[in-house]
């Protein structure tokens, strides 16, 4: 089935607005965050109308419909990766919250100096500052899966640093520069064989492809609402069920204690253990509402339209001299265009493309190391969603075009 973009893109707001008089927006930056559909705009806006409370405290009526309507917003999500149990899914703020929440709570009491943990050069700094924090700490060692330069894993080098006995695998999903889907299943299987635990940076493909947990037999699944169009402060982290329990937990404070003495607490049971203080709660109801919109779509739905998409702006793109896409081809990747101008800075690229309404991100997107194995500094980034079009495409191609006659 694909979708009716022309219905879906009805449906954001945002997408009906001009950046300046007579120049509708071209939104090319899904990678950063996605746009948000009026079905979660409204599910907050009538959380906030209606049945806005603290939850999991009190016993009036509005208290138990804002509790029952979060822990269904838990429910969705966790139908949506597949999850065993909604108890496995932990609200957090975010990607990164959930991947500090794995490196304080579980690595911080499992490791210790010596013991090596897998990242590789493609990971954000959200994958990779926790684990240097916790090497300088502990004095944990860290060695990376290399980067081809077509933009893939290094599996051969894998296969060897999985001899050396490491106790966890941290890798992302899909880049959100050279938008490469890592072989997901096969890294945490050979994980497993070596012995490893698993912590997958799903940022970039819970949003974009069908995600099941029980498939991939990850052990610990990070990934923000914003990116999958849900709101802005909250994220996920997906865990098995053995593993959490057996955790201690991240942040202390109320609803995640049984008890409290002057001088002891009894941590509460999952997935409350790790949701200290009042969490994001008309967030989570818009997580939910997104996680509807996007189970209505369809993610196999999603990834074929960003896939015919990325065909289409790799063809397009590449057809422009002195412009180099990052990454691997269209059929190793996700709805991400990285890519270099010659003679011309990243940064005045997208300047003069958000001239045409046209926005897309320049910089080194939270991945440094890996801008630098590529021997660039920066890079301009255009990136796809639900809502995107092939004219869309076309209309990034012109602005190029553009960039390139007022540079000369
Ligand atoms: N990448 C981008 O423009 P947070 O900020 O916690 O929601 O997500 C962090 C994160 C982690 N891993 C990957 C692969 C990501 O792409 C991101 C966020 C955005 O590329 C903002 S830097």
């Amino acid at each position: 089935m694909s979708l009716d973009i022309a219905r879906i893109r009805h449906d954001f707001p945002v997408l009906q607005r001009e950046v300046r008089p007579g120049v509708p927006l071209v939104y090319l930056d899904s990678t950063a965050t996605s746009q948000k559909p009026l079905a979660v705009i409204q599910a907050m806006d009538n959380f906030y109308r209606l049945s806005n409370a603290n939850i999991h405290r009190g016993v009036h009526t509005l208290a138990e419909e804002a509790t029952a309507l979060y822990e269904e917003a838990r429910q969705k999500v966790a139908r949506f990766i597949n999850a065993p149990a909604a108890r496995q899914i932990l609200f957090t703020r975010n990607t990164t919250e959930s991947i500090n929440l794995v490196a304080y709570a579980w690595a911080r009491a499992s490791l210790k100096s010596g013991d090596l943990v897998i990242l590789t050069e493609m990971e954000h700094h959200s994958n990779l500052v926790p684990w240097h924090m916790l090497a300088a700490e502990r004095g944990i060692r860290l060695e990376f899966i290399p980067v081809t330069e077509e933009g893939l894993l290094d599996l051969e080098v894998y296969r060897a640093l999985l001899s050396q006995d490491p106790k966890l695998v941290a890798f992302t999903h899909m880049s959100n520069v050279l938008g490469t889907v890592t072989p997901a299943e096969e890294i945490i299987r050979l994980a497993h064989e070596a012995g490893a635990l698993t912590l997958v940076d799903g940022a970039q493909s819970v949003p974009h492809l069908p995600i099941d947990v029980r498939a991939l037999d990850v052990d610990f699944l990070a990934f923000s609402a914003h990116k999958m169009l849900g709101p802005t402060g909250i994220g996920v982290l997906y865990g098995k069920e053995k593993l959490l329990e057996s955790m201690h937990p991240f942040l202390g404070g109320g609803d995640m204690i049984k008890e409290v003495k002057l001088r002891s607490f009894r941590p509460n049971d999952l997935p409350h253990k790790f949701e200290a203080g009042t969490p994001a709660i008309a967030e989570a109801v818009g997580l939910g509402a997104a996680v509807d919109y996007l189970t209505e779509a369809g993610m196999s739905a999603v990834r074929a339209h960003e896939q015919e998409i990325i065909a289409y702006a790799l063809e397009r793109l590449e057809e422009i001299p002195g412009l180099h896409v990052l990454g691997p081809s269209a059929d190793k990747k996700g709805g991400v265009a990285a890519f270099t101008l010659d003679g011309v800075h990243p940064h005045d690229v997208a300047q003069i493309l958000d001239m045409s309404g046209i926005a897309v991100r320049a910089g080194h997107h939270c991945a440094q190391p890996l801008h630098e194995k590529f021997g660039i500094p920066a890079s301009t980034r255009a990136s796809f969603y639900i809502y995107n079009t092939l004219e869309e495409v076309d209309k990034l191609v012109n602005g190029i075009y553009k960039v390139k006659e007022i540079f000369g």
